[in-house]
């Protein structure tokens, strides 16, 4: 071979290695079921972030950092910056843990929740059991060592973490109880005065709608910014049960902004009874889109995290036994249908798997691709605002042999026009149009369920689709 035509050849070796490894990237981002650049850059496209928490423990599964990293732009430490592990004896500090969150949202492009320097909760117990004249200058003494640690490595401190109990009352812990209910604004100055750059929250659940909780955390705040005291914002944890996201959330932020402060959706989660059914699933979804859209509704919403990154993470099944299931991410780390309802929530579309689905046929098991074989039931949802809608369908093989693809054909409401899709590529647009699975969601064994959707522009029919088929043969509804 002339050293020309060696070159020529290594050359393209080199293109053909490259190709391949292009196209296994593809064929990796299609599985996964995400959009090219994650949820974290459809939420900067709208103004606002989407975070996760995790632990020093998370940054050891590669499967869950994988996710987080694709996925996410803020990080809130599980636990590694509360007191019990920064200051578990008087005056000895533990940053290591925190440092460690910190260094691996730095080297991932992610900014930092800082949670959180004073809580009743994850209180080491000589705080707790300090006599009353002490506890102010342990509290300040913490405060401003900690935060002076992170200064100008945190977006924002939630200083103060859970003070109130439900009925609106401050709880008696042992700041309160040494310092009444200045102790809060003591802790936001002391905090400000130790980083100014940082953001300063007071973080809370049960105080996402309006309830007597929520007002007395808004008449808390609307006193704080009247005494001057350095307060930018309120943190709604979000801690949900299937189906009960407060209708009055939207306006709730609202008025809250109105008082001059940022809101944020802090520890998003939504518990499932299991074990969680594809209607569950299909409910979730549209919890977790209604949240996103309350957020993006709200001109002083900065971002929305959730708290955990799978199933698999989530502190809800270790403290409400019998539920779970209440993240975006299966125990696999693959997507659930709330991911594609948050995707299509932020104006998305997952284009990774609709794209793989006309290139890569999909596994084939027994039975001929998109022939009913004996039945189908469809049951869905529809979550209607004035100009759009989200619906969410789930698909059961109600026949006795397993299908290797489905094509779901049904009919829209007049002037409804799909804009983006989930699980499923749907074409035409509008009229009667053809739902079809992607390449990891065609095979359906009897009995077991696919649940896609999509949202649509409409002009007023809010009507769920209908006139279900599969291989011409009617659903049941
Ligand atoms: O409880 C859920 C969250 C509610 N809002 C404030 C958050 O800070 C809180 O997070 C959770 C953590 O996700 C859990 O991981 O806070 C819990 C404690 O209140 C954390 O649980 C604790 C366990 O109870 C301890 O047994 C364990 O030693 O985590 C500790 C560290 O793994």
């Amino acid at each position: 071979m002339s050293v020309h035509a060696r070159l020529r050849h290594r050359l393209l070796a080199v293109a053909a290695a490259l190709a391949a490894v292009a196209l296994l990237l593809t064929a990796l981002s299609a599985r996964a079921g995400a959009t090219g650049g994650g949820l974290k850059s459809l939420a900067e496209a709208k103004g606002i972030y989407f975070g996760t928490a995790l632990t020093q423990g998370n940054l050891g599964v590669p499967a869950l950092t994988a996710v987080a990293a694709a996925q996410f732009d803020m990080v809130t430490p599980g636990n590694e910056m509360k007191w019990d592990t920064t200051e578990p004896s008087d005056g000895s500090y533990d940053f290591a843990p925190g440092d460690q969150i910190v260094s691996y949202a730095q080297a991932n492009g992610m900014r930092v929740r800082g949670h959180n320097l004073v809580w009743d909760s994850q209180l080491p117990s000589w705080v707790s059991s300090l006599p009353s004249a002490q506890v102010q200058s342990a509290m300040e003494g913490h405060i401003t060592t900690e935060v002076t640690h992170y200064r100008g490595q945190v977006y924002s401190w939630d200083v103060v973490n859970e003070p109130f109990n439900d009925d609106g009352t401050l709880k008696q812990d042992v700041f309160f109880n040494a310092m009444g209910s200045g102790y809060i604004a003591d802790a936001l100055r002391t905090a400000h005065a130790a980083d100014p750059g940082a953001k300063l929250y007071l973080n809370d659940y049960n105080i996402e709608g309006e309830n007597a909780k929520s007002d007395a955390m808004y008449t808390l705040v609307r006193s704080l910014k009247a005494q001057g005291v350095p307060i930018d914002g309120v943190g709604f944890e979000s801690h949900f049960i299937l189906g009960q996201v407060p209708s009055t959330m939207a306006a709730n932020l609202e008025r809250f902004t109105a008082l001059g402060v940022d809101v944020a959706v802090t520890e998003l989660d939504d518990r499932i009874p299991l074990p969680a059914t594809s209607a569950d699933l299909a409910q979730q979804a549209d919890d977790y889109a209604a949240v996103v859209q309350d957020c993006l509704a709200v001109s002083g919403c900065v971002g929305v995290s959730q708290w955990g990154v799978g199933d698999a993470d989530s502190w809800i099944p270790g403290t409400f036994p019998g539920y779970g299931a209440a993240t975006m991410f299966d125990s696999d780390y693959q997507p659930k249908p709330a991911y594609g309802a948050v995707v299509a929530a932020l104006g998305g579309s997952a284009t990774g798997p609709s794209a793989s689905a006309s290139a890569s046929a999909p596994p084939s098991a027994s039975g001929s691709p998109g022939a009913p074989a004996g039945g189908c039931q469809v049951a869905d949802s529809v979550d209607a605002w004035n100009t759009g809608m989200t619906e969410n369908i789930t698909l059961t093989n109600t026949g006795a042999t397993t299908l290797g693809a489905w094509s779901l054909v049904f009919t829209l409401g007049g002037g409804q026009a799909v804009s983006s899709t989930w699980n499923a590529a749907i074409s035409p647009s509008t009229g009667q149009v053809t739902a079809t699975n992607l390449s990891y969601n065609g095979t359906l064994a009897p009995g077991a369920s696919a649940s896609f959707g999509f949202q649509a522009t409409q002009t007023g029919d809010f009507a769920a689709p209908a006139s279900f088929s599969l291989g011409g043969v009617s659903c049941v509804g």
